[in-house]
């Protein structure tokens, strides 16, 4: 199998977010079954949705190559989440970690256990602008170019961290 470019949104909010993501980030490097292409920035963002007064998020997205399937690469994404403290509480709700497979190349699919491209992807700041960064030509199965989008997608607080931060 020749390997596929997937896109996987990373976002915390609770223990040291920056430090969950980055440590996240080097997990996504050394993940078996791809290579790694490369990671955004990381985005301080104003919480979407859940619960009122959860604290602002740390966002960022990495663009590996892989021969995982894509149910292996959700389940390594999975088990990557729980490794990092995630419990699964209330849907949308605060999380040490939250791993999306965002795209897996061209493949769509609608099935809510793995839905491709990520069904809420194409209207979220803190997933668009990371993505941007990585591939600013990027056209996305179902929903166009990744500019328009960009262009179109709901005002969000959200604001770049330096790598020093
Ligand atoms: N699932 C289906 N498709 C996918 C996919 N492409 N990638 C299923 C990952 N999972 C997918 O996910 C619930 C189920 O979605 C899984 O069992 C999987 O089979 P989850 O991670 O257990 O739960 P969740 O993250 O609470 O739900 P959901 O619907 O994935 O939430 P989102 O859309 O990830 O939103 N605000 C800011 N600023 N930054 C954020 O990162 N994140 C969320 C969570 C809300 N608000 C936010 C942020
Ligand atoms: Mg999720």
């Amino acid at each position: 199998m020749s390997p596929v470019r997937a896109y996987i949104g990373l976002g915390s909010n609770l223990d040291d977010p920056v430090f969950q993501i980055r440590q996240a980030l080097e997990a996504l490097e050394a993940l078996p079954g791809c290579c790694w292409v490369a990671g955004s920035p990381l985005y301080r963002t104003a919480p979407l949705g859940g619960p009122p007064g959860q604290p602002d998020y740390i966002n960022a997205v990495a663009a590996l190559d892989t021969v995982l399937t894509p149910d292996t690469l959700l389940a390594a994404l999975q088990d990557l989440e729980t490794a990092h403290g995630r419990i699964r509480a209330e849907r949308w709700g605060p999380r040490t970690l939250d791993l999306d497979l965002l795209l897996y190349g061209q493949q769509v699919s609608a099935d809510p256990r793995l839905t491709l491209p990520h069904p809420r992807l194409h209207q979220r700041a803190f997933v668009l602008y990371p993505l941007y960064d990585l591939a600013p030509d990027l056209i996305l199965p179902g929903h166009g170019p990744l500019s328009e989008l960009l262009a179109r997608c709901p005002f969000q607080a959200i604001t770049r961290l330096d790598s020093a931060d």
